[in-house]
């Protein structure tokens, strides 16, 4: 069998593509990754002629089968190995609704601190709603973190932790003020081989993006 391909964006940007990036790391899936430039402010990708949904990340399974979504991706690592979500039935319909609530939401966080993993700066860009959201993410770390026992949000490391992976990248980046339980949450993930793989990824790359290195 072919391996499959993950269609990824600049690894210092594209905080879609990081998520399923490490799902499938994490469940020790060989795959190959093409990498692709994102576009400029108002620019026109052309991922529309990689992807269903005209966005990257998308893993190619071979026979016409694209698969678009990070979460989906994530859901098609889990199935190569079930331990990439909690064993416990709970714990695991936790872990997805983490996830899910992720993918579906913050988008004030989202807006207000692109991930730029390279990038320094301080969070007087950032609106009342983006620190908000921020908040917010926090209070559910230290909830979930508080449950599981860590080290990670559900125990071992799960897909809950793949889809916070980028909102990580941006507490950092963006000095977001945060609890000292984030931060010690912070520390394990950068210290997460194959999140630190990422990191080393994103700052070997050389190409500048203005809309999110200047604003
Ligand atoms: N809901 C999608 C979002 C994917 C997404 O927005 N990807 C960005 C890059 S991080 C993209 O392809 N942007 C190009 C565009 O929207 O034209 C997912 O979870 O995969």
């Amino acid at each position: 069998m072919t391996k499959p391909r993950l269609h990824i964006g600049d690894k210092n940007y594209s905080s879609w593509s990081m998520r399923p990036w490490l799902a499938l790391r994490h469940a020790g899936v060989a795959f190959e990754e093409v990498s692709h430039a994102l576009p400029e402010l108002g620019g026109k990708p052309s991922f529309g002629a990689i992807s269903p949904n005209a966005k990257v990340p998308a893993l190619d399974l071979g026979g016409g089968a694209v698969v678009a979504e990070s979460l989906a991706i994530c859901e098609w690592a889990a199935e190569q190995q079930p331990a990439i979500w909690p064993k416990d039935s709970t714990a695991r319909a936790l872990a997805r609704a983490a996830a899910a609530i992720m993918h579906s939401g913050f988008p004030n966080l989202r807006n207000d601190a692109p991930m730029n993993i390279k990038r320094r700066t301080d969070a007087s860009r950032m609106t009342a709603d983006g620190l908000a959201d921020a908040a917010k993410v926090d209070e559910f770390w230290r909830e979930w973190l508080a449950r599981s026992g860590g080290p990670f949000l559900f125990g071992q490391w799960s897909i809950a932790d793949a889809m916070y992976g980028p909102v990580v990248t941006r507490f950092v980046t963006y000095a977001i003020p945060r609890s000292a339980d984030a931060q010690a949450y912070i520390d394990r993930m950068w210290a997460e081989p194959h999140f630190a793989a990422w990191v080393n990824g994103a700052e070997a790359e050389t190409r500048t993006l203005p809309r999110s290195d200047e604003a």
